[in-house]
Protein backbone atom coordinates (compact mmCIF):
# COMPACT_ATOMS: atom_id res chain seq x y z
CA UNK A 1 0.00 0.00 0.00
CA UNK A 2 2.77 2.31 0.99
CA UNK A 3 4.45 2.23 -2.43
CA UNK A 4 1.54 2.82 -3.99
CA UNK A 5 0.90 6.03 -1.94
CA UNK A 6 4.12 7.16 -2.49
CA UNK A 7 3.82 7.11 -6.71
CA UNK A 8 0.56 8.76 -6.18
CA UNK A 9 1.65 11.11 -4.23
CA UNK A 10 4.96 12.03 -6.65
CA UNK A 11 2.53 12.13 -9.86
CA UNK A 12 -0.03 14.72 -7.81
CA UNK A 13 3.58 16.68 -7.09
CA UNK A 14 5.11 16.87 -11.13
CA UNK A 15 1.26 17.53 -12.03
CA UNK A 16 1.27 20.71 -9.52
CA UNK A 17 5.11 21.66 -10.50
CA UNK A 18 3.77 21.41 -13.99
CA UNK A 19 0.65 23.92 -13.06
CA UNK A 20 3.16 26.33 -10.67
CA UNK A 21 5.65 26.10 -14.05
CA UNK A 22 2.87 27.19 -16.58
CA UNK A 23 1.37 30.04 -14.60
CA UNK A 24 4.55 31.18 -13.44
CA UNK A 25 5.47 31.05 -17.56
CA UNK A 26 2.40 32.09 -18.50
CA UNK A 27 2.30 35.30 -16.38
CA UNK A 28 5.46 36.71 -17.28
CA UNK A 29 4.60 40.44 -18.50
CA UNK A 30 0.99 39.24 -19.41
CA UNK A 31 -2.18 41.00 -18.72
CA UNK A 32 -4.39 39.25 -17.36
CA UNK A 33 -7.40 38.43 -20.03
CA UNK A 34 -10.66 39.56 -19.90
CA UNK A 35 -12.41 36.04 -19.38
CA UNK A 36 -9.63 35.10 -16.46
CA UNK A 37 -11.86 36.01 -13.76
CA UNK A 38 -14.41 34.16 -14.98
CA UNK A 39 -12.37 31.16 -15.84
CA UNK A 40 -10.85 31.46 -12.33
CA UNK A 41 -14.13 31.29 -11.05
CA UNK A 42 -15.09 28.33 -12.77
CA UNK A 43 -11.94 27.08 -11.72
CA UNK A 44 -12.36 27.49 -7.82
CA UNK A 45 -16.31 26.20 -8.66
CA UNK A 46 -15.01 22.68 -10.38
CA UNK A 47 -12.15 22.32 -7.22
CA UNK A 48 -14.66 22.51 -4.22
CA UNK A 49 -17.23 20.15 -5.42
CA UNK A 50 -14.31 17.83 -7.11
CA UNK A 51 -12.95 18.18 -3.06
CA UNK A 52 -16.76 17.96 -1.57
CA UNK A 53 -17.42 14.51 -3.51
CA UNK A 54 -13.73 13.02 -2.43
CA UNK A 55 -14.38 14.00 1.24
CA UNK A 56 -17.80 12.87 1.37
CA UNK A 57 -16.84 9.77 -0.90
CA UNK A 58 -13.60 8.36 1.39
CA UNK A 59 -15.67 9.41 4.52
CA UNK A 60 -18.91 7.44 3.93
CA UNK A 61 -17.59 4.21 6.55
CA UNK A 62 -18.57 6.59 9.51
CA UNK A 63 -16.66 4.88 12.31
CA UNK A 64 -18.61 6.59 15.43
CA UNK A 65 -21.60 4.55 15.23
CA UNK A 66 -21.96 2.30 18.07
CA UNK A 67 -24.23 -1.18 17.65
CA UNK A 68 -26.66 -0.68 19.14
CA UNK A 69 -28.79 -3.80 18.60
CA UNK A 70 -29.74 -5.48 22.02
CA UNK A 71 -27.42 -8.34 22.19
CA UNK A 72 -24.42 -5.75 21.89
CA UNK A 73 -21.83 -6.56 24.93
CA UNK A 74 -20.04 -3.20 26.61
CA UNK A 75 -15.86 -4.10 27.36
CA UNK A 76 -14.71 -1.46 29.36
CA UNK A 77 -10.97 -0.61 28.77
CA UNK A 78 -9.32 1.96 31.53
CA UNK A 79 -5.64 2.80 30.99
CA UNK A 80 -3.06 4.38 32.01
CA UNK A 81 1.06 4.87 31.77
CA UNK A 82 1.60 2.44 30.91
CA UNK A 83 -1.18 -0.30 31.22
CA UNK A 84 -4.60 -1.01 29.54
CA UNK A 85 -6.82 -2.86 31.84
CA UNK A 86 -9.82 -4.99 30.34
CA UNK A 87 -12.82 -5.62 32.25
CA UNK A 88 -13.81 -8.57 30.21
CA UNK A 89 -10.95 -10.90 28.95
CA UNK A 90 -13.33 -13.76 27.16
CA UNK A 91 -15.69 -11.90 24.58
CA UNK A 92 -17.81 -13.98 22.34
CA UNK A 93 -17.20 -14.27 18.45
CA UNK A 94 -20.01 -13.03 16.25
CA UNK A 95 -21.41 -10.00 19.31
CA UNK A 96 -21.39 -6.48 18.79
CA UNK A 97 -19.18 -5.39 21.12
CA UNK A 98 -19.07 -1.37 22.53
CA UNK A 99 -15.30 -0.96 23.75
CA UNK A 100 -15.51 1.98 26.54
CA UNK A 101 -12.32 3.58 26.78
CA UNK A 102 -10.93 5.88 29.53
CA UNK A 103 -7.99 6.91 30.46
CA UNK A 104 -6.49 7.91 34.23
CA UNK A 105 -3.67 10.50 32.79
CA UNK A 106 -2.27 11.16 29.00
CA UNK A 107 -3.93 10.91 26.00
CA UNK A 108 -3.53 7.03 24.56
CA UNK A 109 -4.46 5.49 21.48
CA UNK A 110 -6.98 2.49 22.08
CA UNK A 111 -5.83 0.24 18.82
CA UNK A 112 -7.65 -3.44 18.80
CA UNK A 113 -5.23 -5.82 16.56
CA UNK A 114 -5.24 -9.38 15.20
CA UNK A 115 -2.37 -11.89 16.91
CA UNK A 116 -0.36 -11.24 13.63
CA UNK A 117 -0.88 -7.73 14.76
CA UNK A 118 -3.15 -6.39 11.46
CA UNK A 119 -5.13 -3.36 13.06
CA UNK A 120 -8.95 -4.21 13.16
CA UNK A 121 -10.25 -0.88 14.92
CA UNK A 122 -8.75 1.89 17.02
CA UNK A 123 -10.46 4.82 19.38
CA UNK A 124 -8.15 7.78 20.77
CA UNK A 125 -8.64 7.79 24.73
CA UNK A 126 -8.86 11.21 26.29
CA UNK A 127 -8.75 12.61 29.66
CA UNK A 128 -11.83 13.13 30.95
CA UNK A 129 -13.86 11.63 28.25
CA UNK A 130 -15.12 8.05 27.71
CA UNK A 131 -14.67 6.99 24.31
CA UNK A 132 -16.47 4.23 22.57
CA UNK A 133 -15.75 2.07 19.33
CA UNK A 134 -17.93 -1.02 17.96
CA UNK A 135 -16.40 -3.63 16.81
CA UNK A 136 -17.27 -7.58 16.23
CA UNK A 137 -15.27 -10.11 16.08
CA UNK A 138 -15.41 -12.73 12.89
CA UNK A 139 -12.90 -15.75 14.44
CA UNK A 140 -11.79 -16.78 17.94
CA UNK A 141 -8.49 -16.34 18.72
CA UNK A 142 -6.51 -13.86 20.78
CA UNK A 143 -6.34 -10.27 20.42
CA UNK A 144 -3.87 -7.61 20.88
CA UNK A 145 -4.36 -4.28 22.70
CA UNK A 146 -1.75 -2.14 21.89
CA UNK A 147 -1.40 1.73 22.45
CA UNK A 148 -1.11 3.92 19.12
CA UNK A 149 -0.27 7.29 20.43
CA UNK A 150 3.67 7.86 22.13
CA UNK A 151 2.41 8.69 25.80
CA UNK A 152 5.91 8.29 27.30
CA UNK A 153 9.33 6.34 27.87
CA UNK A 154 7.27 2.94 27.78
CA UNK A 155 4.62 3.60 25.40
CA UNK A 156 6.02 0.49 23.80
CA UNK A 157 5.15 -1.76 26.38
CA UNK A 158 1.78 -1.07 26.69
CA UNK A 159 0.50 -4.32 25.48
CA UNK A 160 -2.49 -6.78 27.02
CA UNK A 161 -4.60 -8.96 25.11
CA UNK A 162 -8.24 -10.56 25.62
CA UNK A 163 -9.84 -13.89 24.30
CA UNK A 164 -12.72 -13.99 21.32
CA UNK A 165 -14.37 -17.45 22.28
CA UNK A 166 -16.77 -19.76 20.00
CA UNK A 167 -19.93 -19.60 21.72
CA UNK A 168 -22.29 -22.46 21.58
CA UNK A 169 -26.30 -22.06 22.45
CU1 LIG B 1 -0.14 5.09 25.56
Amino acid sequence: MQPVVLLISLILMAVLSLVFWRAARASNGAEAGPNANSKRAGLIWAMTIVGVIVAVGSLRPWPHALASTDDAITVSITSGQWWWDIDTVEIPVGTPINFSATTEDVTHGLGIYTSDLRLLTQVQVIPGYTTEVSYTFDEPGTYQVLCMEFCGVAHQDMVNEFEVVAVED
